[in-house]
């Protein structure tokens, strides 16, 4: 047994004040996804992705979708990339920061888009080595830990090509290692992912030449999608089209050509997301609707419980027609129904009973009471 820990002292000591109580961690926040993710390894063609997605949604607002930073200084970043690309030259390395926030708006809804621009070191870190101790690994698994919706870009020539293990780590473990950790951790059993396979205007004729998409998803990506489970789409995109060759010899970016797959990724997860709502929000409406038909059963029984009187059989009667259209062919509403009315029967037959017994007993005693009075009447007379 373990021994208690000692009595405090009652009168104060000399010794030095003992260290202060540490304070208690706070409290665990609750658990919210709110944000779609916009996730890949170095080199995936984020950055590309992402100023195409600006570009294309800054230059070209919809109606039903709008995408605008959160602050300022991340809007001239991303247009500085978007204007990069449109003179055909690539974008820097990197965002800047480690993670840029967005407003989305679609169908007036408000969304918040987050692009993790992380270094490729603390992605191998968090996902590779299972390392969360330094702050940006931390920092990058709670973004994946609060998303609602992720985007996955993957850069296929890894798969198709790269010998080295480390580069295809990064994409088939580390990968696998986000989507498991989405769909484990809570509320991420139906997070939509959507598998963006990036520069596929380099890489489609050698993907045609396996078999085409399902071919190369099932042979490279086979794990992922197994992991994925059913909520997840794959995106062939192309975010710009190499145009000229450019002077370090490697082909330049070129916004001409629409782009494929840029915008239709996000289209996907925000239209999985409403519809998600709207299947939430049949099934609270019916169970809160079976609640209340629950209640009025059950208010239908108190009454009759009370007694069988008529009016309690009226008002049964009456709540159970107020019940909706939907609810009428109900078989309990049938048999509560048919059940007050064999006791309404059976009261109104009991009723008759107890009426003609009282009759007779009262006839019987007049009679009685007329024969006795007769009786009394004559032997007075005599
Ligand atoms: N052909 C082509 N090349 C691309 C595309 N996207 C990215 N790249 C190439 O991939 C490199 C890395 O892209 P980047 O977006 O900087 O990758 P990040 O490290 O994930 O941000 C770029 O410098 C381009 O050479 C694309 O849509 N098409
Ligand atoms: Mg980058």
């Amino acid at each position: 047994m373990a021994t208690p820990p000692p009595l405090p002292p009652t009168v104060p000591s000399l010794e030095a004040p003992p260290p202060p109580t540490p304070a208690l961690p706070p409290a665990p926040e609750p658990f919210v996804r709110d944000r779609v993710v916009v996730l890949g390894r170095t080199q995936a063609g984020k950055t590309v992705y992402i100023a195409r997605l600006y570009h294309e949604l800054w230059t070209k607002p919809q109606d039903w979708l709008t995408m605008r930073a959160i602050s300022g200084v991340a809007h001239t970043a991303l247009m500085t990339m978007c204007g990069d690309l449109a003179s055909g030259r690539w974008p820097g390395a990197t965002i800047g920061q480690r993670y840029v926030d967005c407003d989305l708006k679609f169908h007036s809804k408000l969304h918040r888009l987050t692009i993790l621009d992380y270094p490729g070191e603390v992605f191998t870190k968090a996902f590779v080595r299972g390392e969360s101790d330094s702050e940006d690994a931390a920092s990058l698994l709670d973004h994946v830990d609060h998303a609602k919706g992720v985007i996955l870009l993957i850069d296929p020539k890894n798969a198709l090509e790269s010998r080295d293990h480390t580069t295809r780590a990064d994409d088939d473990f580390g990968m696998t290692a986000v989507v498991d950790r989405i769909r484990t951790y809570p509320g991420g059993e139906a997070v939509p992912i959507a598998i963006v396979l990036t520069k596929c205007d380099l890489h489609e004729a050698k993907i045609l030449e396996l078999g085409g998409l399902k071919v190369f998803i099932s042979e490279y990506l086979h794990w992922i999608t197994r992991t994925a489970g059913s909520h997840y789409k794959t995106f062939p995109c192309a975010a710009v089209r190499l145009t000229r060759e450019s002077r370090t010899g490697n082909g330049a970016p070129s916004l001409v050509k629409s782009p494929i797959n840029v915008i239709e990724p996000l289209i996907w997860i925000l239209e999985s997301l409403d519809s998600q709502i709207a299947k939430s929000q049949i099934a609270a409406d019916s169970q809160a609707k079976s609640q209340s038909f629950n209640q009025t059963l059950a208010e239908v029984r108190d009454l009759i419980a009370q007694g069988v009187t008529n009016a309690n059989c009226e008002r049964a009667i009456r709540i159970l027609a107020d019940l909706t259209v939907e609810h009428h062919g109900d078989p309990r509403i049938q048999a509560l129904r048919n059940e007050i009315e064999a006791a309404r029967l059976d009261h109104e037959e009991h009723s008759e009973k107890r009426k003609t017994v009282f009759y007779l007993g009262f006839t019987v005693a007049m009679v009685v009471l007329l024969a006795g009075l007769v009786f009394a009447l004559v032997h007075f007379l005599k």
